[in-house]
C-alpha cells in the first residue's frame, strides 16, 4: 500500500511547540493548495474517493480520526492523532475518513489545485481500474 506516515520536526520550548512544513523539504512535493476540515462529527464519513494525480499530506492538528485506505487489493486503517505527524497519500488510493473525535481538525497539504474532474467517486469503477 503506497502511503507513509511522516514525522515532522517539533521545536519545543517553554512557550509551546512549533512545527514548520516546507515544500520539497518536510513535504515531498510542491504545495499548491492548503485546506482544513473542522466541525467534524463522530458519525459522519468524509472522503470516499480516489484521485487520478493528486498527492496529499493529512495532519490531525487537533483531535483524531480514522482514515481507511484502499488500493483495490488491500485495506489499511490508520488512526491519525498527532499534530507532529502527517499521512502522505499518493494518487490512486481510495480514502475514507471517519470516527472523528469532537473538535477534530485536519490540515491538508495538496500537490495540485482543486479539480473536481480529477476525483474518482465510483468505488466499483475504482476497484475495476485498480485490478486491471
Ligand atoms: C481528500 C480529503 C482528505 C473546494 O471547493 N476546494 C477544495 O480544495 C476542496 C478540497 C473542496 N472544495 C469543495 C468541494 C465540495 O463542495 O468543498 C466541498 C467539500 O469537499 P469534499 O466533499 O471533497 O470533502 P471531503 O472531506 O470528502 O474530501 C476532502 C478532499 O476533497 C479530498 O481531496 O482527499 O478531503
Amino acid at each position: 500500500m503506497n502511503y507513509r506516515l511522516i514525522k515532522f520536526n517539533v521545536f519545543a520550548d517553554a512557550r509551546g511547540k512549533l512545527v514548520p512544513l516546507e515544500a520539497e523539504k518536510d513535504i515531498p512535493f510542491e504545495i499548491k493548495r492548503v485546506y482544513y476540515i473542522f466541525d467534524t462529527l463522530p458519525d459522519e464519513t468524509r472522503g470516499k474517493h480516489s484521485h487520478k494525480k493528486l498527492q496529499q499530506i493529512i495532519i490531525a492538528i487537533d483531535g483524531s480520526c480514522s482514515i481507511m485506505l484502499d488500493n483495490g487489493k488491500e485495506r489499511k486503517k490508520i488512526r491519525l492523532n498527532r499534530p507532529d505527524e502527517g499521512l502522505y497519500i499518493v494518487e490512486g488510493i481510495w480514502r475514507e475518513m471517519n470516527e472523528f473525535s469532537y473538535g477534530c481538525k485536519l490540515l491538508v497539504l495538496a500537490s495540485e489545485h482543486y479539480d473536481p474532474d480529477e476525483y474518482i467517486r465510483d468505488h466499483s469503477k475504482y476497484i475495476k481500474d485498480a485490478n486491471r
